[in-house]
């Protein structure tokens, strides 16, 4: 099919977003292409092509510039400037030509919340109490006791404060203690970061997600916060408390809205918030009149228990919270989060990509869910992720692993030894094998992408909930006068789908349901008329409404 041949385009312009897919790129994993065993930006940009034939429409790429690296990218030290690890901002600029060249769209990752210890703002705001910089921070005398200011706990296990010995005072931080949290509080911290956010527009990104957007106000006067009444030992150490006072302040929306109007300077561009917060706080951040995130990602499908009901509710409660005019969408993995295929298995991970595809809203995929990758082992001395030690378990390493090319050494990834090692069935999954096997989690991804594509009802459509029996789930997609519905089976049992799947239909009436695509193969073409619809163990199947034919 040539690129003008899409019909995506006619749903190009600021609606690129909705209609589209995103694909997240964790770029110290996806190519190298200088033989030091992490991925850069030559490398995503020599992959370009491999994204524009799977078909998504936008690239989000987590974070690229300059960072020691503590968090790997998610404490920058300097916000306008590409780390060496990656490359130049010169390779970001032909990274965003050549995306742009293919219609695929930019997206940054942007992290405001907090900066590296090693950013020079931070440095100046330690050399002393009076540093014109001091107030860039948070910056609190110890409690009566001598410790902490208050009783907030890092995300990462362990106090949220680190005290700064030479001047007697502690520094919060929401993460680790070489991330510091930014005072958003302070006006020149605000006009510093839209500057940043001018500075990527003007190269011609074409977006943001923003890095723990909910975080970045916090209590004006620090009061501690709740104990968790319903902690259960094991749980992240965070949980102990409730974020009642740490995160998710009102004020954040003001913030909220004063990024949106850089980016509404510019054409087109789109606003994502990370947040991670139940769904009557997370619609919040739409913000009041549509002026918040265009799209505050809902993580919801990772959270939810993997079974038709608990699926079908969530779906439901979702659309039903959503302000008017809010575009929906759904996250099904990401680079902090064990692979799907990983939580549900390979079986499932089949019905989960259909799921995502077919929801009504921007479906976010993660790097490598395409080609099936799990939990990969990772070796405690290859260890790589702060958060593991502190929290042996909590580790993010085995759902951040390099992305699986082809047959061969590292899998087409590197020269060498990569930075955290491959899955061990590397050798058999990866694109270049699975790109050509019909029956791959592969080929399953492209297909629905391009039906996603070539049918406005499952990019645009609305969603109108059919059934929920036993563990299956039917649901329909409507666009001007085109129909589609999908049942989504996640149990491992064969079993009949009522007769509701067929549509009532006067007697002798040719109009019925033609299957576009089985999460199995095969059944393309079939057309079940009345009586049972018959899905197999782990199947999904979108079906399109056909209008009579023409007798004969
Ligand atoms: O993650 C924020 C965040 O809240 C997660 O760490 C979350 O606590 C965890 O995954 C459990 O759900 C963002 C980034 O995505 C993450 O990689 C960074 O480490 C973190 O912020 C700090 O910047
Ligand atoms: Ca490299």
């Amino acid at each position: 099919m040539t690129e003008d041949a899409k019909p995506a385009r006619l749903l190009a312009g600021e609606l690129w977003w909705k209609a589209g897919i995103v694909y997240q790129v964790y770029p110290r994993s996806f190519q190298d292409t200088n033989g030091d065993g992490v991925g850069d930006l030559k490398g995503v940009t020599a992959r370009l092509d491999y994204l524009a034939w799977l078909g998504v429409d936008a690239v989000w790429l987590s974070p690229v510039c300059r960072s020691p690296m503590a968090d790997y990218g998610y404490d920058v030290s300097d916000y306008c400037d590409i780390d060496p690890l990656f490359g130049t901002l010169a390779d970001f600029d032909a990274l965003v030509a050549e995306a742009h060249r293919r219609r695929l769209r930019v997206i940054m990752d942007f992290v405001p919340n907090h900066t590296s210890q090693d950013h020079p703002w931070f440095r100046e705001a330690r050399a002393s109490r009076d540093n014109p910089k001091r107030d860039w921070y948070i910056w609190r005398d110890p409690g009566p006791d001598g410790g902490p200011p208050n009783n907030w706990i890092s995300n990462f296990g362990g106090p949220a404060w680190t005290l700064d010995p030479a001047s007697g005072q502690y520094y919060y931080h929401a993460f680790l203690r070489e991330q510091p949290d930014l005072n958003w509080r302070n006006p020149q911290v605000r006009a510093a970061m839209m500057d940043v956010l001018r500075f990527w527009l003007d190269r011609g990104v074409d977006g943001f997600r923003v890095d723990v957007i909910w975080h970045l106000m916090k209590d004006e006067g620090l009061r501690d916060n709740p104990v968790n009444p319903d902690y259960v030992a094991g749980e992240p150490e965070i949980n102990s408390l409730v974020q009642l006072h740490s995160a998710d302040q009102p004020e954040v929306m003001q913030v909220i809205a004063e990024m949106r109007a850089v980016l509404e300077e510019y054409d087109a561009r789109v606003l994502i918030g990370e947040i991670y917060l139940p769904l009557e706080r997370l619609v919040a951040y739409y913000g009041v009149d549509l002026s918040g995130a265009h799209l505050p990602f809902n993580f919801q499908l990772i959270q939810t228990p993997w079974h038709a009901p608990a699926l079908a509710r969530l779906i439901e409660e979702y659309e039903a919270a959503l302000p008017e005019g809010g575009w929906p969408n759904w996250v099904l993995g990401n680079h902090d989060q064990p692979r799907i295929a990983a939580r549900v298995g390979d079986a499932q991970a089949r019905v989960a990509a259909v799921l995502l595809l077919t929801l009504r809203g921007t479906p976010t995929l993660y790097y490598g869910d395409e080609i099936g990758l799990g939990r990969v082992p990772i070796p405690p001395e290859r260890v790589r992720d702060p958060w593991e030690h502190n929290e042996p378990g909590r580790g993010r390493d085995p759902e951040r692993t390099p992305m699986q090319w082809q047959p061969g050494p590292q899998a087409g990834f590197s020269t060498v030894e990569p930075w955290l090692p491959l899955d061990p069935q590397a050798q058999t999954r990866n694109v270049e094998v699975l790109r050509d096997e019909p029956g791959s989690i592969l080929t399953l991804h492209r297909r629905l992408i391009a039906l996603r594509r070539e049918h406005p009802a499952l990019s645009v459509g609305d969603y109108r909930p059919v059934s929920v029996d036993g563990d299956v789930l039917v649901y329909e997609r409507r666009h001007a006068d085109e129909t589609i519905r999908v049942a989504l089976n996640f149990g491992h049992g064969d079993c009949k789908v009522d007769a509701d799947i067929a549509v009532a239909q006067p007697e002798g009436a040719r109009e019925g349901w033609e299957v576009l695509l089985s999460s199995a193969g095969g059944r393309r073409g079939e057309r079940p008329l009345g009586g049972h619809f018959a899905l197999a163990g782990d199947e999904a199947l979108v079906l399109i409404r056909r209008a009579a034919a023409a007798q004969g």
